[in-house]
């Protein structure tokens, strides 16, 4: 009963706002939450118009104090797959995401919405962190790949998946319903657009053979929208460079690939205080933006994005709507007091819709 009371509460409050941005006439919001009332009150739940759950998906983007590639939110385009049943037409509609979110490096942003949870025993779950990930196996030499695919490269291997051992192996789709046991599901190779990475003026870095991945596509988080909980919600935009270059790749605990960057470039690594690892992310960072570039792949640099996300908290707050923001997150990695983020103070206070972290799900 008070569970019921605590989505009607949430499910009023969210089409209120919803129909007055998206300037619906009171009658009509009226009208809504009548019958959003009614099916909570006979059937304990309701379910989300096509424009509720666009604008409802919108509103989680804009309120992720997270991101700073906030300033396109209503670009958003929203998938609807609530209908499908099996963990095979899940797949199918992951596969269709992947390919109609790279459209061919002019990249849309996204999000493809399966059913929400209603009972748990059909609770749907993409298991990977990212769709598009690279696996990473421990060896005694170390770990070739992604130390942080580790956990869930194991996963996958114990439900009988093989990788070929390369530092970038595509893993596959994992899709649970319930407590059934995940089934494995092979991305086509064909859909999933790679960037060789070249630099400008550094010949030898193509000879490392690096690359990464077009479209960064989260899939673990659940989205929340007026008391409804969608566990499998994968979204994507394009990546801003520091991701890769500054972390990625830099990492000491990912590919940590500075160190042979600076020898590459011939830097004396004997101290320090040279700064030989702030060059060699320069360096790779310029690669990185580079490569994307050459690939006609869409990518923003950190500075853009942050004047991007200056336009943001601009016309939000012209629009009557104050931004809330995580600044340990929203400064980028790379020179963060070259950026105005760095000077300003966010406050991190969660909104909803919004995405939300749960257990079960990789990352
Ligand atoms: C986080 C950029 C699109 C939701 C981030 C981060 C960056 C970023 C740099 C921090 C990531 C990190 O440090 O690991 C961008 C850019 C986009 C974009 C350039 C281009 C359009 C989107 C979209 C959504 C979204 C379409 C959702 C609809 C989020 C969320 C986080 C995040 C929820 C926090 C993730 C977490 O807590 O792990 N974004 N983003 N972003 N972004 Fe965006
Ligand atoms: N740092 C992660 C990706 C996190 C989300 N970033 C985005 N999201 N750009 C990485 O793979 O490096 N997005 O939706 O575009």
């Amino acid at each position: 009963m008070s569970e019921h009371l605590a989505l009607r509460e949430e499910a009023e409050r969210f089409i209120r706002v919803c129909y007055a941005e998206l300037g619906r006439s009171a009658e009509e919001t009226e009208r809504r939450l009548v019958e959003v009332k009614r099916a909570i009150a006979e059937q304990g739940c309701y379910g989300h118009t096509e424009e509720e759950l666009r604008h409802g998906a919108r509103m989680a983007w804009r309120n992720s104090n997270r991101c700073i590639g906030r300033l396109f939110w209503e670009t958003l385009e929203v998938w609807d797959a609530r209908g499908l049943e099996t963990e095979e037409d899940i797949a199918g509609a992951l596969i269709g995401h992947i390919a109609n979110a790279t459209n061919g490096g002019k990249i849309r942003p996204a999000l493809t919405v399966f059913r929400p949870v209603a009972e748990p025993q059909r609770r749907v779950l993409i298991l990977n962190y990212q769709l598009i990930r690279y696996a990473g196996y421990e060896t005694v030499q170390g770990v070739v790949g992604d130390p942080d695919s580790v956990t869930f490269t194991k996963l996958c291997m114990r439900l009988g998946w093989r990788g070929e051992g390369t530092p970038f192996d595509v893993l596959p789709l994992v899709v649970q319903i319930g407590d059934r046991t995940p089934r494995l599901f092979p991305i086509p190779p064909e859909i999933v657009m790679e960037v060789p990475l070249t630099h400008p003026e550094l010949p030898g870095l193509a000879d490392l053979r690096l690359k990464w991945y077009a479209v960064p596509i989260v899939s673990n988080m659940r989205l929340e929208i007026g008391g409804l909980s969608y566990t499998a919600a994968p979204f994507n935009g394009w990546y801003m460079g520091t991701e890769i270059g500054a972390r990625n790749l830099a990492d000491e605990h990912r590919y940590n690939l500075l160190p042979r960057i600076a020898s590459l470039m011939g830097l004396d690594t004997s101290r320090e205080s040279y700064l030989w690892r702030d060059k060699a992310l320069v360096e790779l960072n310029v690669a990185v933006l580079h490569s994307y570039k050459e690939n006609g792949v869409m990518i923003v640099d950190h500075h853009t994005a942050a004047r991007q996300f200056m336009r943001f908290e601009d016309r939000e707050t012209r629009n009557g709507r104050p931004v809330t923001g995580d600044w340990t997150w929203l400064i980028p990695p790379v020179s963060p007091a070259t950026t105005p983020i760095f000077h300003k103070h966010y406050e991190d206070r969660v909104a909803t819709p919004n995405f939300f972290y749960q257990e079960g799900a990789e990352g």
